[in-house]
């Protein structure tokens, strides 16, 4: 594999906002340095990284349609609050328009924003990426969860989860099952190893 990083990146200049696409800029970066650091493939770290919110600027109806028509399944709180479909959208979008077929790749696309217990390498190098990257100011503890990240992967991934679900809770959102079990699934798998 001989990703086309240039074209990708233009295109998804094209397809994103300014903002955004600098956030995307910054996410894949993370996710090679975090790739560099735990042995996983650069090349894949990118391509996802680059991809991952691909689907992030299209409209609510639009994600909804795309998932709609491709029998992709949505759950109430996805149909509830449409922009968490950009994961699962921004999957569809990466095979078919940016080519994508590594599955890996299009699992890190597509649990990017909740997680899911037994994620890989790669989609934990995603989610937490993701979260962390440079041009990330307002989640709490970013110094911390930014150090840890490159200490260890699991702890960073449960920082995540768990700031996370004490955020929705406090602006009152509800919480999708994937989050919830994603985060129920890393805290036993911690005490497991403490045992
Ligand atoms: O697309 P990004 O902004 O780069 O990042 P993302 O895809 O991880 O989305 C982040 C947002 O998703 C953040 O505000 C928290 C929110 N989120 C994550 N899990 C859930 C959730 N929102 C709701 N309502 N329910 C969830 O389970
Ligand atoms: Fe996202
Ligand atoms: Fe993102």
């Amino acid at each position: 594999m001989k990703a086309d990083f240039k074209n990708i990146r233009k295109k998804l200049e094209k397809e994103l906002d300014a903002k955004r696409f600098e956030h995307t800029l910054g996410v894949a970066y993370t996710a090679a340095a975090l790739a560099m650091r735990y042995q996983g493939d650069l090349e894949k770290a990118q391509l996802a990284g680059l991809l991952h919110d691909c689907a992030k600027c299209i409209s609510n109806e639009k994600k909804l349609s795309i998932c709609e028509k491709h029998h992709i399944p949505i759950s109430e709180i996805e149909r509830k609050n449409p922009f968490l479909l950009h994961a699962k959208a921004g999957c569809y979008i990466a095979r078919k328009q940016y080519h994508i077929q590594d599955q890996d790749i299009l699992n890190a696309i597509s649990n990017h924003t909740t997680g899911r217990p037994g994620m890989s390498l790669l989609e934990k190098i995603i989610y937490i990426a993701d979260y962390i990257e440079p041009g990330r100011k307002q989640a709490p503890n970013l110094t911390r969860i930014r150090q840890l990240a490159f200490q260890n992967l699991d702890q960073a991934l449960l920082g995540i989860l768990r700031d996370t679900l004490k955020y929705l809770e406090s602006i009152d959102s509800p919480v999708d099952v994937m989050t919830r079990q994603t985060y129920d699934y890393y805290l036993e798998n911690q005490k497991k190893e403490k045992e």
